[in-house]
C-alpha cells in the first residue's frame, strides 16, 4: 500500500498551441504518475467545463486558475491518501466540487489529476497502464478497432465543410498493423486526389486533410475514390464512419448546411443522411442530429439503428445517467467515451458499463485538442472497449496514440485485435461476419 506524497500541476501546451494542465502525482516510494488534460472544440453543452482564465492574454485560454485548484485545493485534499482504489480517490476529488458542470475545480483540473492517479497506481502495481486498468476493472484487454479521420471539417477546419469527421474503419483487417498500413495508403491516396484537383491546402485540427470541397457530399465521394485508389473495394475491408457533429450547425430542429446554403428541418435532414447511408458504405455515424433534438435522435435510431452504429457524443457527454435515459428512450446504440467530458476515470467507467448493460458499444475517444499523452490507448486496450477514435493519420499527438496501441499489441500478443467484431450488430457486421461472430 503506497500513499500519495505530492500532487503538482504545471502549465503545458496542447496540439493547437493552447495552454493546458499536466499533473504529476508522486508517491511516497518516489514513483510517478503523469497525465495531461485534452481539450474539445465542438463541445456538448452538458460537458464538464474547463476552467480558463478569460481576459485578453492567450485568447482567454490560460489555465492559471485551474492550476491553482490543482495545487491549492486538490493536492492538499489527496495528500497521504493510499493509492489503488480509483473510485475512492475520484470520489474525494468530486466531493470538492459538487457543481453539475464541475466548473469550481474545472474539468481540465479534475481529468488531469484523475488520470495521473491512475498512472501512479499502475506504477505502484509495477504494471503497464493497460494491464493495471484491465486488472483493476476486471476486464479482458484487447486491441481496438480504430476510427481514423481522413478529412477534418466543422469546428476543426474553420467550418470549411459542415460535417466534422470523415473517417475510415478497417474492420476487415486481420491485425492492427494491417489497419495502420491500409490507413496510410488511403490517407495518402486522399491527399493525392486533392493535389490532382488543385485542392490540397494543408491539414485540419486532428491531422485530416483540409476539406477544400464544394459540397459535403464531395468529401464522401472523394473518400470513396481514395479507398479505391488505395487498392481496396469500399464496403469490403474498408468502410466509412462519420461524425456529423450536428449540434454545431443545427439548433431547435433546423439544420443549416452553410457550405451548400441549404436549411432543412429534422425530417429532411434525416432523409439526407439516409440517402448517404444508401449511397456510401457508412457503418457508423456520430451525433447525426443536434444534442437538443432527442426526438430526431430517436427517429434516426428507429430508422437506421439496425443498420449502422449510432454514437452519441455531444448528446450524451460520457454521462451514465444520460446513457441510461437514451437507451430507454430508444436514441443511439453506442456512446463516445471521453474522460474529460465527464471529469474522472471512474465516471467514464460507469458510463461504459451503463452502455454495455444496454447492449451498446463504447468508443473511447480523443479530443480535437490533444498532446503526447497516450492514456486513451491504454484505456481502450485495457478496458477492451473494442473501438478507439483518435483523429487522423498525421500529427504526432495522434500518431503517438496509434503507435502506443502497437506497443500494447506486442505485449498482448497478436491475436487480441478485435477486428470487425464491435460492428457485428450493424448491417455491415452481419453481412461480413456471418459465421465468425
Ligand atoms: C468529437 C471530438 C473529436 P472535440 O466531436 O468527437 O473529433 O471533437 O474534441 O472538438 O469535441
Ligand atoms: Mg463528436
Amino acid at each position: 500500500m503506497v500513499a500519495i506524497k505530492s500532487i503538482k500541476g504545471r502549465r503545458v501546451w496542447d496540439s493547437r498551441g493552447n495552454p493546458t494542465i499536466e499533473v504529476d502525482v508522486v508517491l511516497e516510494n518516489g514513483l510517478l504518475g503523469r497525465a495531461i488534460a485534452p481539450a474539445g472544440a465542438s463541445r456538448g453543452s452538458r460537458e464538464a467545463m474547463d476552467k480558463r482564465d478569460g481576459g485578453p492574454t492567450l485568447r482567454g485560454m490560460d489555465v492559471q486558475k485551474a492550476l491553482a485548484q490543482v495545487n491549492e485545493v486538490i493536492a492538499p485534499a489527496l495528500s497521504s491518501r493510499i493509492i489503488g482504489n480509483q473510485a475512492e480517490i475520484d470520489a474525494a476529488i468530486l466531493a470538492l466540487d459538487p457543481s453539475p458542470l464541475k466548473d469550481k475545480l474545472g474539468g481540465n483540473a479534475i481529468v488531469a489529476v484523475s488520470l495521473a492517479v491512475l498512472h501512479a497506481a499502475a506504477a505502484a502495481a509495477g504494471k503497464p497502464l493497460w494491464q493495471h486498468i484491465a486488472d483493476h476493472y476486471r476486464r479482458t484487454p484487447s486491441i481496438p478497432l480504430p476510427e481514423i479521420q481522413i478529412f477534418g471539417g466543422g469546428a476543426h477546419a474553420g467550418r470549411r465543410v459542415d460535417i466534422q469527421d470523415f473517417m475510415i474503419m478497417v474492420p476487415g483487417a486481420g491485425s492492427f498493423d494491417e489497419v495502420m498500413e491500409i490507413t496510410s495508403e488511403v490517407y495518402f491516396a486522399a491527399g493525392a486526389i486533392m493535389a490532382e484537383k488543385g485542392r490540397l491546402s494543408g491539414i485540419a485540427d486532428e491531422g485530416g486533410w483540409w476539406p477544400a470541397f464544394d459540397s459535403n457530399e464531395e468529401a464522401l465521394e472523394t473518400l470513396v475514390a481514395a479507398i479505391e485508389k488505395a487498392g481496396e473495394k469500399p464496403g469490403e475491408k474498408v468502410v466509412i464512419s462519420l461524425d456529423i457533429a450536428a449540434s454545431e450547425f443545427g439548433k431547435k430542429g433546423r439544420y443549416r448546411l452553410a457550405l451548400e446554403d441549404r436549411e432543412m428541418d429534422t425530417t429532411a435532414f434525416i432523409d439526407l443522411l439516409g440517402r448517404w447511408l444508401d449511397a456510401y458504405p457508412i457503418v457508423s455515424i456520430e451525433d447525426p442530429v443536434g444534442e437538443d433534438d432527442p426526438e430526431g435522435m430517436r427517429e434516426f435510431t428507429r430508422l437506421f439503428g439496425d443498420r449502422v452504429q449510432i454514437i452519441g457524443d455531444d448528446y450524451l457527454v460520457t454521462n451514465s445517467s444520460l446513457v441510461k435515459e437514451a437507451a430507454e428512450y430508444g436514441a443511439c446504440n453506442a456512446v463516445l467515451i471521453k474522460v474529460n467530458q465527464v471529469g474522472t476515470v471512474s465516471e467514464a467507467m460507469d458510463t461504459l458499463l451503463a452502455a454495455e448493460k444496454a447492449g451498446w458499444q463504447g468508443v473511447v475517444s480523443a479530443r480535437s485538442g490533444e498532446t503526447e499523452d497516450v492514456s486513451i490507448s491504454h484505456l481502450s486496450a485495457g478496458l477492451g472497449s473494442g473501438q478507439l477514435k483518435v483523429g487522423s493519420f498525421n500529427r504526432s499527438e495522434r500518431m503517438a496514440k496509434w503507435n502506443e496501441c502497437l506497443r500494447i499489441q506486442d505485449a498482448l500478443g497478436p491475436n487480441r485485435f478485435v477486428g470487425g467484431r464491435p460492428l457485428a450488430k450493424t448491417w455491415w457486421g452481419r453481412k461480413q461476419l456471418k459465421g465468425i461472430v
